[in-house]
């Protein structure tokens, strides 16, 4: 027993300047767990809510005092003397106390600072690194790093419409291999830019965001980048999109306003066949818009067999939404977001119930990011195999990369990386 003595919470900043929360958990055998709540752009509207202040002389209305003032005055008077290692019965009193179906009272932010800082002090009252308590015996598999090296989308002030264009380096037999093959790409990337007198200068996640002639000229280059660097497409490192395609949809014409026109469902199913046909793209995120079930069903249908279709905006690490996305066979792999649905219960809750269906999972950063690493261990633990964390630049996407070298050297021996087996297309090359 690890009883639950104090929770304080605090305004911080995230990767792009805008509030977060820190929160930190003590028990009575002194230890402590803190943690650092992520914050999206391309946020689906399924998700739980983050609470902001929307007071504008503040941070633009962006301030989380209602979410620290959630933490201080509500969240920890009813936990304190709680047992940590009740993980389930401290995130189900959360979730109690706020009441709502999407967490807009307390907050999202707020009550997931809370169940990560308590996983993390439990952890620590165990004396064991957070994916050994987590994970386990079992948690044993470095995920594929799957790298956001080209930004677009709302992520970036280019001309592309897709979000985020991703090398994916399976074709290792490590997880440090991998990485050192992809921050060779990254860097033989920014000279091509240079070269063809593109901007190198970059998004949100890290990667570099220059206007191009369209979004497949984007995996041209990524192309060209694996190539100088010295590797083989397909074989090596694979591609992989997310479309975000619920910031380019327009509900009004029921069209997706992409490479400025307006463009239907069933061009947009065509579009991503083709490209398919043409370049080793192994996993498309967010093809279709987040309630275009008949879009999503229909891309399962033709292309859910040789490739991996990513539900994000779709699914929001949401267990109902998930289990609706497999009775309409709409996708074959759930995107991990802690913060999408709030504590870390339900995050597990939903990745059961997508490996239980034999979806694929890839745990991933928000574009709003802090120091946390908590997704590295989360991704360990669970085997999920994938994970995306931006490019493998800037200090908040690289310090999840790192924490897996630090994951990969504490396995040692019995650490496997995930590689080909990850992507069903991948042994196609
Ligand atoms: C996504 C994410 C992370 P955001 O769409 O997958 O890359 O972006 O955090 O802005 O939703
Ligand atoms: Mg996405």
């Amino acid at each position: 027993m690890a009883a639950i003595e104090r929770i304080n919470a605090r305004q911080i900043l995230d990767s792009r300047g805008n509030p977060t929360l820190e929160v930190s958990l003590e028990t009575d055998d002194g230890a402590e767990g803190v943690a650092c709540v992520p914050s999206g752009a391309s946020t689906g509207i399924y998700e739980a809510v983050e609470k902001r202040d929307g007071d504008s002389k503040h941070f633009n209305g962006k301030g989380v005092g209602g979410a620290i003032k959630a933490v201080r005055e509500v969240i920890a008077p009813a936990l304190v003397g709680l047992d940590s290692i009740d993980q389930r019965g401290i995130d189900e009193r959360m979730i109690d106390l706020d009441g709502t179906k999407n967490k807009s009272k307390l907050g999202a932010n707020a009550i997931l600072g809370v169940s990560m800082a308590n996983l993390r002090a439990a952890a620590q009252s165990a004396d064991l690194a957070l994916f050994r308590y987590l994970g386990g015996v079992n948690g044993y598999i470095l995920p594929v790093p799957c790298m956001n090296i080209l930004n677009g989308g709302v992520h970036a002030d280019n001309n592309i419409d897709i979000q985020e264009f991703m090398i994916i380096p399976y074709g290792f037999d490590s997880f440090h291999e991998a990485l050192e093959a992809g921050c060779e790409t990254y860097a033989s990337l920014k000279s091509i830019l240079k070269e063809e007198g593109l901007s190198s200068s970059v998004g949100d996640e890290g990667g570099f965001a220059p206007d191009l002639e369209s979004n497949a000229h984007a995996i041209d280059l990524l192309l060209k980048a694996v190539r100088s660097a010295g590797f083989e497409p397909g074989k090596e490192i694979g591609i992989g999109i997310d479309a975000a395609s619920s910031e380019f949809y327009d509900e009004e014409s029921s069209s997706y306003m992409f490479e400025g026109s307006a463009r239907s469902r069933e061009w947009m199913m065509d579009y991503w066949q083709r490209l398919v046909e043409a370049y080793p793209v192994v996993s498309i995120e967010d093809p279709f818009a987040q309630d275009d079930w008949e879009g999503w069903s229909e891309m399962e249908e033709k292309m859910g067999s040789e490739i991996q279709i990513v539900g994000d905006d779709l699914l929001t690490t949401n267990s109902s939404r998930i289990s609706k996305a497999i009775s309409l066979k709409a996708c074959n792999a759930l995107l991990v977001k802690p913060n999408q649905i709030g504590t870390v219960s339900e995050t597990l809750d939903a990745m059961r119930i997508a490996f239980r269906h034999g979806f694929a999972a890839m745990v991933s950063h928000r574009s709003g990011e802090t120091m946390d690493i908590f997704i590295a261990d989360l991704a360990v633990a669970m085997n999920a195999c994938q994970i995306k964390a931006g490019a493998p630049a800037r200090g908040e996407r690289v310090a999840k990369y790192n924490r897996l070298l630090k994951i990969e050297m504490m396995l040692g021996e019995s650490g496997k990386y995930a590689g080909k087996s990850a992507f069903k297309r991948a042994s196609k090359f």
